[in-house]
């Protein structure tokens, strides 16, 4: 094998098995009140909290540890108003059949999606979420990465979860085709948008749809062996 270099575990913590039940059980109960929301609240957020939340997601595993993503934060009223009309633009063309088959609509329609997508100017922050084809582990390496979707999934998984910590409600948005990302967040075409998530307070007296609260049981997605 070849050489490298190795440190200590040293912030690793282990926790009494009593303790370690409890806090699995109080995870869970925390996470699942994170629902999907699409009426946001104007309410400022302080950029510094989606920063933390964006270091956080930063720490995800990644193939090679090459970090293969990048987040571009959008705050600007402008901007938002120009990837609301440019996703309004794709998801008229999706709802309108175009795209989407009557199979994909009719597993859309207990969620009351449409084309229109106000959210994405009332929410405070947009965070265009992109998956890097080039990258490496240090900032402005442009070797191959590997694993890339899993790896932005993940990163994407740590961040729902560290903005619902922190006390914000999100939407993960997926406009499609989403490449007129690129050219608003300036991004090379080595990187694919991969999700516009949508952060901030959710709107006064914003509902959920039935729907999305049915969560299939422990039983449903487990086998032992
Ligand atoms: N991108 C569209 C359609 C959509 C697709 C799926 I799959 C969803 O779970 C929700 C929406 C939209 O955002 O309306």
């Amino acid at each position: 094998m070849q050489e490298h270099d190795c440190l200590p575990l040293s912030d690793y913590k282990e926790y009494p098995v009593d303790e370690m039940i409890q806090r699995s059980e109080s995870f869970y109960q925390d996470i699942k009140r994170r629902h999907s929301v699409r009426d946001f609240s104007h309410r400022p957020v302080p950029r510094e909290i989606i920063e933390n939340c964006i270091r956080a997601a930063g720490t995800a595993p990644s193939g090679a540890n090459h970090q293969p993503w990048h987040f571009s934060i959008i705050g600007s009223a402008d901007v938002k108003k120009e990837v609301r009309e440019k996703a309004e633009e794709e998801e008229r063309k999706f709802y309108d059949k175009q795209q989407a088959g009557k199979e994909w609509l009719d597993a859309l329609s207990p969620l009351g999606t449409d084309a229109s997508k106000p959210f994405l100017e009332t929410a405070p922050w947009l965070i265009a979420i992109f998956a890097e084809r080039r990258g490496g582990i240090e900032a402005g390496m442009d070797m191959k990465n590997y694993y890339i979707k899993e790896s932005v999934g993940i990163a994407t998984g740590f961040l729902i979860q560290a903005l619902h910590n922190a006390g914000l409600a999100t939407l993960t948005h997926t406009p499609s085709p989403m490449s007129f990302l690129n050219e608003i967040c300036q991004r090379p075409n080595t990187s694919k948008a991969y999700i516009l998530l949508v952060t901030g307070y959710p709107a006064e007296g914003t509902t959920i749809p039935k729907h999305a609260t049915i969560k299939k049981s422990l039983d449903d997605i487990v086998s032992y062996f």
